[in-house]
């Protein structure tokens, strides 16, 4: 039977939430002790583990049709492939940071400096559509001590927490590119491979919806049921069951992640009791 390929980190940072989309998508695997390769046991799907970049040049060339990798490396690497959809992990930020002595008012003050980093392109693009002239160095790990040890005045590097710079003595002055984990594959797959392909993207969208979602329930005094129904939305529009005491009933609906607190607030302010907070497994629309 037909199988799509996806590659996927090997080890790292996207290796565990990788694993766990596939997971989550409810596709069992079994990963040898090598762990070049392996198949899924209930969906077509082989599993090839990789380093991430080497990633795009695989998905161009159709060695593996899919794979997850950070837009970062996708987008430094500029190969022929296609982003299917984000994944909403592995985030973090492509900036540039300068020694924290530095007085900084903004981006002209890095014309004609020094600036190392893993990621040339990206960098130079970012310092031409702003007319910055700036000497690019290209090195591959540790990008972070390269100032202290006088070999670049400043650094563009990925940031998460901000704890590297700081620890370096360095501070973030401007965002190169936001980056998450994506799916992306290979320009041309075939009509099996699409439909392979569009199964296992159906499940992630589902996956990420439900992420993205709580599922809650409340009670309320009917007479303030009302306010309550016109606040929570819904997906199609909230379920109402009457309580054993009659004057109360109870209200069942989906709120979304972002606002939640904002929402938990309001609903108290309207009258809301008794609030349970529930996680979604899937939401299919
Ligand atoms: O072995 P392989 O080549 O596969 O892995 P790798 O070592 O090249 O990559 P890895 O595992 O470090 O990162 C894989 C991907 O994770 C990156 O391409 C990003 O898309 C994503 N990601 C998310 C990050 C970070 N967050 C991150 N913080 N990648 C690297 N970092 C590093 C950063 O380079 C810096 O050294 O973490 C440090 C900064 O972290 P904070 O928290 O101190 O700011
Ligand atoms: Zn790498």
């Amino acid at each position: 039977m037909d199988k799509l390929k996806i590659a996927i980190q090997k080890s790292g940072r996207l290796y565990e939430d990788s694993i766990k989309l596939l997971k989550d998508c409810s596709i069992e695997i079994n990963i040898g002790i090598d762990k070049l390769k392996t198949t899924a046991l209930n969906f077509p799907l082989e599993i090839l583990f990789l380093r991430d970049d080497d990633i795009p040049q695989y998905l161009e060339d159709g060695v593996a049709d899919i794979g997850i990798v950070g837009k970062n490396v996708l987008l430094e690497k500029r190969k022929r492939i296609k982003i299917k959809e984000t994944l909403g992990f592995g985030k973090c930020r492509l900036s540039i940071a300068v020694p924290k002595s530095l007085s900084y008012n903004n981006i002209k003050d890095l014309d004609g400096k020094r600036i190392a980093t893993s990621y040339p392109f990206l960098v130079r693009e970012f310092f031409k559509k702003r007319y910055i002239n700036a000497e690019i160095h290209e090195i591959s790990g540790a990008v972070e001590i390269a100032p202290g040890i006088g070999l670049a005045d400043c650094i563009c590097d990925l940031v998460s927490s901000g704890s590297t710079l700081f620890m370096n003595g360095l501070k973030e002055v401007e965002t190169v590119l936001q980056s998450e984990a994506v799916l992306a594959s290979h320009l041309h797959l075939d009509s099996t491979q699409n439909i392979i392909m569009e199964k296992f993207l159906f499940r992630i969208r589902a996956v990420k919806k439900a992420k993205d979602n709580k599922y809650i329930l409340l009670n309320v005094s009917n007479e303030k049921l009302e306010k309550i129904i016109s606040y929570l939305p819904g997906i199609k529009s909230p379920v109402i069951l009457p309580l054993a005491n009659t004057e109360c009933s109870s209200v069942h609906s989906v709120v979304n992640e972002n606002d939640f607190w904002g929402i938990i607030e309001n609903l108290k302010a309207l009258g809301a009791q008794d609030i349970l907070v529930l996680p979604i497994e899937k939401i299919i629309l």
